[in-house]
């Protein structure tokens, strides 16, 4: 059904112009267990609707800035308050007696359907929100919460869309049923992903469209069709969201691949399947990195394989990329390079460092005898050796005498940087 285009705030400051009242964060507007005296319409700001569980548990409904009711459901149920509505931020409200509210919703048709149609959208927010309680990992409730927010909070800035209210992690984590350590890890990792940036205790996030595609990419790389990754690669690309960005999404679909597989919840062939979506994506960020032109200066030269026995390629091409984009020239070898290989290219190209890549627990041993190889070669003191791969731990890369190890392609890249902008200085083996 169509619904007129009216809007509640728009009417009840028309209405009651004179019952517009400011009020100061912590202020509270009802208790849970109050009975309903007035409603109230936000006309800016920010206020929390909470209840609290018999456990004593807090839980969170929503933060409602402009346009949204309050008190409304609670006044047709029993008249006692289910929730507690606390302002968070500064904020202006329309306050309606309850008698007037009554009086008008059975005269004005308009004012009753703006009353509906808010308790209708409600409604569609707590199914929403039982929805992702049920499907959801919290990481996904965030980014649904932080979405909302967003939306309701959110505030144009030349870096994304700020999340303009006066909240805590703690409020966050009331919001999405977490406690506030999940909350705070989540964002790290949201922030590692690209999704937001925090300056202090403001978060921005970066446009929800771009959101969306990301989240679809990496859908794609779980269970997408024939081309699927590749096609939201070009079209994030042409988003102008940052490649790096785009990686991420990549990998945080084949993590989830992965994470699927150790529950038994697909198999190889799922595996295969989503290694040929990586395959096919890859290379459309390769082509975007080279047209960008940002490796023309080459900070230094790196040789870089995955070790015999090993086919795994993904990782490899991901680290290459990035180390590229920032300004090293990458000779990359390829797969199931053995030891005389990587001699071999070491005495030939001259490379600044020698990179290797194993993703099994039985290959990572091959690097060993790399490092082995390069010194009966009498080349070991001209490079510097770094190692990376699910399996490898900062004490095997101490234990092999290689020289530098990062878990991820990000602390990678800072390695070889700090290595070739400063080739004096010696970096331990730390985990970036
Ligand atoms: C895709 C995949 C495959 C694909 C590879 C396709 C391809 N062209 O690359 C296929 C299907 C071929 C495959 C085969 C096998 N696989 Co496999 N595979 C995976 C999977 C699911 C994802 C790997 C991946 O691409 N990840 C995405 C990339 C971006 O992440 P990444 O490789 O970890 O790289 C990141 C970091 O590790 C780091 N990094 C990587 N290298 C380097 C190097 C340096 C210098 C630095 C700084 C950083 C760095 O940076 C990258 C980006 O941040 C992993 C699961 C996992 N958790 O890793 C299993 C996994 C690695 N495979 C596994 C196994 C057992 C196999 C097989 C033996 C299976 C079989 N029964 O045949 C074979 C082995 C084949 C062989 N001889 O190599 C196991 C290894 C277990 C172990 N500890 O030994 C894993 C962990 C799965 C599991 N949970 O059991 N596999």
């Amino acid at each position: 059904m169509h619904t007129p285009d009216i809007n509640l705030l728009g009417l009840v400051l028309k209405q009651w112009p004179e019952r517009v009242r400011s009020y100061k964060r912590g202020n509270v507007l009802y208790w849970q267990g109050d009975p309903v005296e007035n409603l109230y319409v936000v006309q800016n700001g920010a206020v929390k609707i909470s209840s609290i569980s018999s456990s004593g548990k807090i839980y969170s409904h929503g933060i409602l800035g402009a346009g949204h009711l309050l008190g409304a459901t609670d006044y047709f149920l029993d008249s006692i308050h289910e929730t507690t509505a606390e302002v968070v931020d500064k904020t202006l409200l329309v306050v309606i007696p309850l008698s007037e509210f009554q009086h008008l919703i059975g005269r004005d048709r308009n004012f009753s359907t703006c009353v509906m149609r808010e308790l209708a959208k409600e409604a569609k927010v707590h199914f929403s929100k039982a929805q992702d309680l049920s499907f959801l990992d919290a990481q996904q409730r965030l980014k649904h919460c932080l979405i909302k927010l967003a939306e309701e909070h959110g505030l144009e800035t030349d870096k994304g869309v700020e999340i303009d209210v006066n909240i805590t992690h703690e409020d966050i984590a009331e919001l999405i049923n977490a406690n506030r350590t999940t909350i705070t890890l989540c964002l790290q990792d949201l922030k590692k992903l690209g999704y937001l940036i925090t300056e202090g205790r403001r978060i921005i996030l970066i446009p929800v469209n771009h959101i969306i595609i990301l989240d679809q990419l990496s859908e794609a790389v779980v269970c997408g069709g024939i081309g699927e990754a590749a096609d939201l690669v070009n079209t994030a690309i042409a988003e102008g969201i940052d490649l790096v960005i785009v990686l991420n999404a990549l990998m945080s679909g084949m993590k989830e691949v992965d994470r699927r597989y150790a529950q038994g919840q697909n198999d190889i062939n799922d595996i295969m399947w989503s290694a040929t979506h990586m395959q096919e994506a890859l290379p459309i960020i390769e082509a975007a990195i080279k047209h960008e032109d940002i490796s023309l200066n080459h900070l230094g030269r790196i040789v870089f394989g995955t070790v015999q026995g090993d086919i795994h390629n993904i990782g490899k091409t991901m680290v290459t990329m990035l180390l590229r984009a920032r300004g090293f020239e990458v000779i990359d070898l390829g797969v199931d390079i053995s030891a005389e290989e990587f001699v071999e290219a070491v005495k030939k190209y001259k490379p600044d460092i020698l990179a290797m890549s194993a993703l099994l627990s039985t290959t990572q041993l091959e690097m060993k005898n790399v490092v082995q190889a390069l010194e009966d070669a009498g080349v070991r003191d001209q490079i510097k050796v770094m190692i990376g791969g699910t399996p490898i731990t900062p004490k095997f890369a101490q234990e092999i005498g290689a020289d530098g190890y990062a878990q991820e392609a990000r602390g990678g890249v800072e390695l070889a940087w700090g290595w070739c902008s400063n080739p004096d200085s010696w970096f331990p083996l730390v985990e970036l």
